[in-house]
């Protein structure tokens, strides 16, 4: 399952669809195919892990992130796929809330042993931000912040539209970044941002991810113009878009009629302070630079003075020079 997980959490995210892998294990464990789920429309991770797997699927065991399907989307039902390889046995770890969901129950009765590996951690963090959606109606929202030691997110007396004075985190985090942005649906910054720095706000991770789903969809909140940068540029044109100064629920409605899951908030102190006191910051990933900057702009301030910000979960991992910081908003 670990495998599994890992293979579709490598991946570009095929939003608006989920994030699934699949692999598939002859009767001595050995892996014989291996799938995910690359862009909407296309073959889901089962049915990727039997075309790899062939005839050699009679009898094995697939071993899958999400519930296999029933229903006939965009592709047919992957339950008539498994029955018809001979696969004789089929481990999930997250069961599907959608109308497509019950395949489980539908192999257990054509006579598959199914088993439910629940709850495993990979698969359940791989599929939280899509789970989360279905549920509350709305993305989950990862704040991202590149910053001093001190909280600092712009170094003082910087001209921030060049790159080599504006970074303040290494190449390596900046990588991480780009890999982070392949991964969801939508990025989200403000006009401030973008009159500050200029940013294209664009997924380039080097190596690129293997994966075909749509690039992100870029949205810039607020009233100022945006003339004369690469993101007005962009939004003249239709490929980013452009919405009024709104309070962040509605920011994230919109997000969630074009079907993303995951945001990704990259922005100024102010932007952050409205997502969090408006309660919408599910999860930060926060780079901390070796440096001590005491600069004019702190990664939040809060609209009217609101309490804090209480994190759980931490997970801290070196990168580069730097330190990465990921936790969950506790409510
Ligand atoms: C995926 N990829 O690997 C699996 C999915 O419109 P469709 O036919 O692509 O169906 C999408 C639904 O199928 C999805 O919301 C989920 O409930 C189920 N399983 N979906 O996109 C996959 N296994
Ligand atoms: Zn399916």
């Amino acid at each position: 399952m670990l495998q599994a997980a890992a293979l579709a959490g490598a991946v570009v995210r095929p939003w608006p669809n989920p994030p699934v892998g699949a692999v598939i294990l002859d009767p001595a464990g050995r892996e014989i195919g291996r799938g995910w789920h690359e862009r909407a429309g296309g073959p889901h991770a089962e049915v990727a892990a039997l075309a790899a797997a062939g005839n050699r699927a009679r009898g094995a065991t697939m071993v899958v992130t999400l519930e296999p399907c029933r229903h006939r989307g965009r592709t047919g039902p992957c339950t008539e796929r498994i029955l018809a390889s001979g696969i004789s046995r089929v481990v999930y770890a997250v069961a599907d809330p959608t109308a497509a969901g019950g395949g489980a129950a539908d192999l257990q009765r054509a006579g598959i042993s199914v088993v439910r590996d629940d709850p495993h951690q990979a698969a359940a963090v791989l599929l939280e931000p899509w789970l989360f959606h279905l549920r509350t109606k709305r993305p989950w929202v990862t704040w991202k912040v590149a910053a001093s030691l001190d909280g600092s997110i712009v170094r003082n007396g910087a001209d921030t539209r060049d790159p080599q004075q504006r970074w303040i985190t290494s190449p390596e985090s900046r990588q991480e970044v780009h890999r982070l942005r392949a991964q969801v649906g939508a990025i989200v910054t403000s006009t401030a941002t973008v009159l500050d720095d200029d940013p294209l706000l664009t997924a380039r991770p080097q190596p690129p991810l293997p994966g075909r789903a749509p690039d992100p969809l870029r949205v810039v909140v607020g009233e100022r113009s945006l003339a004369g940068t690469r993101l007005g540029a962009a939004i003249a044109t239709g490929e980013a878009l452009g919405l009024p100064r709104c309070p962040p629920a509605e920011v994230l409605a919109v997000l969630h009629e074009r079907g993303v899951h995951h945001a990704l908030l990259e922005c100024g102190s102010r932007l952050a302070g409205a997502f969090a006191a408006a309660g919408l910051i599910d999860e930060l990933i926060w780079f901390i630079a070796p440096v001590i900057l005491a600069g004019p702009i702190p990664a939040l301030s809060w609209p009217n003075g609101e309490g804090d910000l209480s994190l759980a979960h931490w997970r801290v991992t070196p990168i580069g020079v730097d330190l990465c910081v990921r936790a969950r908003v506790q409510r």
